[in-house]
């Protein structure tokens, strides 16, 4: 009998991943590969790969030093042939295997691949499922079934229920609410002191790392200096427990406020480690409720910080999966606009605009209003190309993958799913970034003026949106009272407002 060959993938750097479970240290081949197709289908942030390849190797050294007989290809070494596929048919020669486990890839691009390997190098290939994530894709296709829309509320509620998390004695939602979203919406004082980000310094094999990223990424986009990602499990627990600590209390309260220079708020940071499998979803749930038991953090804190974990990651997930491939392909609005330079510059009079997009540039982070409120906003209201925006979001943040970030984006920020995710489009004018906010001081542009030159453009691109997309948007039972107020503005205002959009929609 030949070899079994344990093929890891970037996302899946988990001692308790399935492909590894029976994986015998003596017989078994642990395979990993840095690979140019991985790194290039989109041009990832310089940061996103710098991690991804650190925390690969670590994760390989891990390994190795538990026994296990593991064949890890760089990126730069020898006659790497750059994809998956081919690098898998080299070790396959090398170790003569005929046999390759692997877990459910978190990509539907890469499950074809892993599909096609079986016919193509004449090979079994056994594929796991991914049980890092708390809900299975054949349970929520199961909970979707018969719906007539899919409200992320009811299936965080079963998620509750399942895993009985937050649940009282009697079967209940802990403090007898399911959601405590209203107390979470406060703006951030200004006397509030922010606990300092959990950072780490790079080792050897992170130094050499960047000294690759530094010379085969140049031109992708991002600041890959400073560098201060956790890059190992150790590492991303201390992270997460710093959080915990130090974050978590706050969370809540602070979860929907921006502030000029402070990306990190009282954010957990964690999705990067948490979506490579540094870190799984299970033991961050388990601290959180734990926070709560042990007085330490309030019910809306903790409540809301699970909700994003258990409801939010898992329901996304279960969208990806159940609507794809044809999700990838939606666009409701038909919205095509190029997406403009400031994009990857930050090179832009609106100051909020400005703001996010620069921190996503040093960081590969922002947090999920500036996501959802700020460039999300921007995207929909100008109605921006929804494969270029779903490129854009793929490429610059740290935590993207395509199951996470296509749903955020194509049905979260774009609604170009028609209503499958969201039941109303996330749109906002200036006025709710300047409540949540301090961006509007700063600016260029005037929060309080709706029409003119120096008017905020999201004020009349909110409007220009409703007006432009009437047709799709007007039956909406949450947007009647909107257009029922659109209806009754002066026509002259109403043309100038058009007016004013098609102008800044023109020059960008
Ligand atoms: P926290 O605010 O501390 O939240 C805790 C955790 O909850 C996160 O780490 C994440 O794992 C989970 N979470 C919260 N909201 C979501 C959500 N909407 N979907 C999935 N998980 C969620 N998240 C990604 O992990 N990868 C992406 O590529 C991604 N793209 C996004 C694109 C858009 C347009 C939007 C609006 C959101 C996106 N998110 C994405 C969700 C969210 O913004 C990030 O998970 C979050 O900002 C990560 O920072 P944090 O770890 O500090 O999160
Ligand atoms: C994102 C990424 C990058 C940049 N590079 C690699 C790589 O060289 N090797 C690898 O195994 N994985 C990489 N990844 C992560 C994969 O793209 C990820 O596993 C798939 O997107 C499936 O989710
Ligand atoms: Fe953004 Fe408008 Fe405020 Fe300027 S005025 S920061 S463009 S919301």
């Amino acid at each position: 009998m030949g070899k079994t060959l344990r093929f890891i993938l970037g996302d899946q750097l988990s001692h308790k991943i399935s492909s590894l479970k029976d994986a015998d240290p003596n017989k078994d081949i642990i395979f990993m590969c840095e690979v140019w197709d991985e790194t290039r289908y989109v041009k990832h942030h310089k940061k996103k790969i710098a991690f991804l390849f650190s925390a690969m190797r670590h994760f390989a050294n891990e390994l190795k030093s538990k026994g296990y007989n593991v064949d890890y290809v760089q990126l730069d070494e020898d006659g790497n042939t750059g994809s998956f596929t081919s690098e898998l048919e080299r070790a396959l020669k090398r170790h003569k295997a005929e046999e390759v486990i692997i877990t459910f890839p978190g990509e539907y691009r890469v499950l074809e691949e892993v599909k096609s390997w079986s016919e193509k190098l004449g090979i079994y290939v056994g594929i796991r499922d991914d049980d890092r994530f708390l809900s299975t894709r054949e349970e929520f296709a199961e909970w979707a079934e018969g719906r007539k829309g899919l409200t992320m509320e009811y299936f965080y509620r079963e998620m509750r229920r399942k895993h009985d998390i937050l649940m009282d004695k009697n079967g209940g939602p802990e403090g007898g609410e399911w959601n405590y979203d209203k107390q979470n919406r406060e703006p951030l004082p200004d006397s509030i002191e922010l606990p300092v980000k959990t950072m780490f310094q790079a080792d050897d094999i992170t130094e050499n790392v960047l000294r690759l990223v530094e010379k085969k990424f140049n031109d992708h986009f991002g600041d890959l200096y400073p560098f201060n990602f956790a890059v190992t499990r150790a590492e991303a627990l201390r992270a997460l427990n710093r959080f915990i600590e130090e974050r978590l209390p706050c969370f809540g309260k602070y979860q929907d406020a921006m502030k000029e220079g402070k990306p990190f708020l009282f954010h957990s940071h964690i999705s990067a480690y948490l979506n490579s499998g540094l870190l799984t979803p299970d033991e961050i749930l388990e601290k959180a409720e734990k926070a709560y038991k042990d007085g330490h953090a309030p019910l809306n804190a903790v409540e809301g910080f699970i909700r994003q974990v258990l409801g939010w990651r898992e329901f996304i997930r279960g969208m990806y999966w159940h609507f794809m491939p044809d999700y990838e392909h939606k666009n409701f609005f038909h919205a095509q606009r190029k997406l403009p330079d400031f994009f990857w510059d930050a090179n832009t009079k609106m100051n909020c605009m400005k703001q996010c997009i620069k921190e996503t540039k040093e960081n590969a982070y922002a947090h999920h209003i500036q996501r959802l409120m700020v460039i999300g906003n921007f995207c929909l209201l100008a109605g921006l190309s929804v494969e270029e925006v779903n490129e854009w979001y793929l490429i610059v943040y740290a935590d993207a993958y395509q199951w996470v970030e296509l749903p955020n984006v194509t049905g979260m920020i774009l609604y170009a799913d028609g209503g499958l995710l969201a039941s109303k489009p996330y749109a906002a004018s200036g006025s709710y970034i300047n409540k949540m906010s301090d961006y509007c001081k700063n600016c260029e542009y005037k929060v309080t003026e709706k029409t003119g030159e120096d008017a905020c453009p999201f004020n009349y691109l909110y409007w220009d949106f409703l007006d432009r997309n009437e047709k799709k948007l007007k039956s909406n039972h949450r947007l009647s009272m909107i257009y029922k107020s659109w209806e009754k503005r002066d026509s002259g205002i109403k043309k100038t407002i058009k007016e004013d959009a098609a102008k800044f929609l023109e020059d960008l």
